[in-house]
């Protein structure tokens, strides 16, 4: 029997051997990055075998058309929407980058052009350089027909709403694609209490980080100088929807006292208008439906983040998810194909 809903997870991590290596180099220099944690554990471990190494992230990462298709079918996941891993290109040199962004690209095409059915695709762009970014970004949704891209919150310790970064957004809207912004570690200045207790990644630095971003995306007035900007959120939209209403109370008083700049919308405009977020690694109903509930249903889309979350659980949590069955068709692929463009089951063969 054909399974009920189409399963299209959208926040699905892959890597190329090359970048692995930059990322093995990056381990082992000298970097004050609080990613370095991270990065050793998965492309350097000292204690093989143990911590990451033990979860055999990088096998995960590296083996897409293996393993993990046998266990899409084992569990009935449709679709990846893969995206290269965090940190991405963002820690190397700008030209460094530049290549690193364009050889995953094509491999990761390559994959989608394999198994249309299995895999679309989130291109990676290098920020380190804007201006060949926008290149890159026009070439990978016009010739690789990818879907979106992949940006990895904070480059050298700076945001989005830096003006230097506006042909990568004018890019992305004129494309009409939408920008997922994934987490990384806190940048430089962010960093001194995420150091310890393993607060720098996926427990809680990740969300401090990326959902900061966002926010300065909003208060900047970046939106109304894009207005059709999309972007995705992973992780119950990092904690945003729940702070919203504050947000917006705080801000109009910040504006009032000249402290923030004057904006068209208000922060809830802003966040209703243009950005959608993920369930990535947020396994939690009652999230979800305040989520539905603060978002609307069709702007939350369904992901497993694999393989650092398992497959089995996410699958099961969204099975589970009490809401009717045509917010969980939105959920689990409706979204997911009006947002990142992704052709409906019955149109590919
Ligand atoms: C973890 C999660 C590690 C993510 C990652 O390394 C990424 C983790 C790049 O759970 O330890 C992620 O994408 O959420
Ligand atoms: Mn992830």
């Amino acid at each position: 029997m054909a399974a009920k809903f189409r399963k299209i997870a959208t926040e699905e991590a892959f890597s190329i051997p090359e970048v692995a290596e930059s990322l093995r180099d990056v381990a082992r220099s000298p970097s004050q990055s609080l990613d370095r944690v991270l990065v050793k554990g998965i492309y350097d471990s000292d204690t093989p075998g143990k911590g990451y190494d033990a979860l055999n992230f990088l096998g995960g990462l590296l083996d897409v058309e293996e393993r993990r298709l046998a266990q899409m079918d084992e569990f009935g996941v449709d679709m990846h929407l893969l995206s290269l891993t965090a940190p991405g290109v963002q820690m190397f040199d700008a030209d460094t980058a530049t290549d690193l962004a364009a050889l995953a690209n094509d491999r990761l095409a390559d994959i989608c052009a394999r198994h249309p059915t299995r895999f679309a695709g989130l291109a990676s762009f290098a920020p380190q350089s804007p201006k060949r970014a926008a290149k890159e970004m026009e070439r990978a949704i016009n010739e690789l027909k990818l879907n979106g891209f992949i940006l990895n919150s904070h480059t050298n310790d700076e945001y989005l709403d830096d003006p230097k970064y506006w042909p990568v957004l004018e890019a992305a809207e004129a494309l009409g694609a939408c920008i997922y912004i994934h987490p990384r570690a806190a940048s430089y200045g962010f960093k001194g209490p995420l150091q310890d207790y393993g607060l720098d990644s996926a427990m809680w630095g990740y969300g401090m980080e990326t959902g900061t971003h966002a926010v300065r995306m909003m208060v900047s007035g970046l939106f109304d100088r894009f207005p059709k900007l999309t972007i995705c959120l992973g992780h119950m939209g990092e904690a945003i929807p729940f702070w919203l209403w504050r947000l917006n109370f705080m801000n109009s008083r910040a504006q009032a006292g000249g402290r923030s700049p004057k904006t068209e919308l208000s922060m809830e405009e802003y966040f209703l208008r243009n950005f959608v977020i993920t369930t990535s690694g947020v396994e939690d109903h009652l999230a979800l439906d305040y989520a539905i509930r603060k978002l609307g249903a069709d702007n939350v889309l369904w992901a497993i983040d694999y393989p650092y979350q398992p497959m089995a659980p996410a699958v099961e949590f969204m099975e589970s998810a009490p809401v009717d069955d045509e917010t969980k068709a939105k959920l689990f692929h409706r979204n997911a194909e009006r947002v990142f463009r992704i052709a409906p089951a019955e149109a590919v063969q």
